[in-house]
């Protein structure tokens, strides 16, 4: 069950009601630092409107897809990721081990990522 807008913890980090670890804003989008990170660089982006997930897709934020997918490979250039390898991946529903309902990419890399699925 996905809390209201109001309630999202990422819609707060967007509003700057609790603090992140930002690395990247714009009107559309934000990145910021993982707060549990799984990776050396661990990263997540994510658009500012709120929608739970890639089965929640509204309009305006399937729109930003190209975009997120620009952002990621700047954000693993910038990070210094780009040459040894890095995964950009979203946890869709519980049995994806989502747990924030507001969609977001996870960026990862910095070492040899294991748990490769296909
Ligand atoms: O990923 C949700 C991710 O969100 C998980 O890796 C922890 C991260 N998280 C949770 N709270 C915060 C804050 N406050 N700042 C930064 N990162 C946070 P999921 O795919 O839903 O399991």
């Amino acid at each position: 069950m996905s809390a209201p807008a109001s309630e999202c913890l990422f819609c707060k980090i967007v509003r700057k009601e609790i603090p992140a670890a930002l690395v990247y804003e714009d009107d559309e989008l934000l990145a910021f630092k993982d707060i549990f990170p799984q990776a050396p660089v661990h990263l997540l982006i994510i658009p500012k409107a709120h929608c739970e997930g890639l089965g929640d897709l509204t309009p305006e934020v399937a729109a930003l897809s190209g975009r997120i997918l620009q952002l990621s490979a700047q954000l693993a250039r910038d990070h210094g990721v780009m040459t040894g390898g890095w995964r950009l991946l979203s946890n869709c529903g519980p049995d994806a081990g989502q747990t924030v309902f507001h969609l977001h990419f996870h960026l990862l890399g910095g070492k040899p990522l294991g748990g490769k699925l296909c």
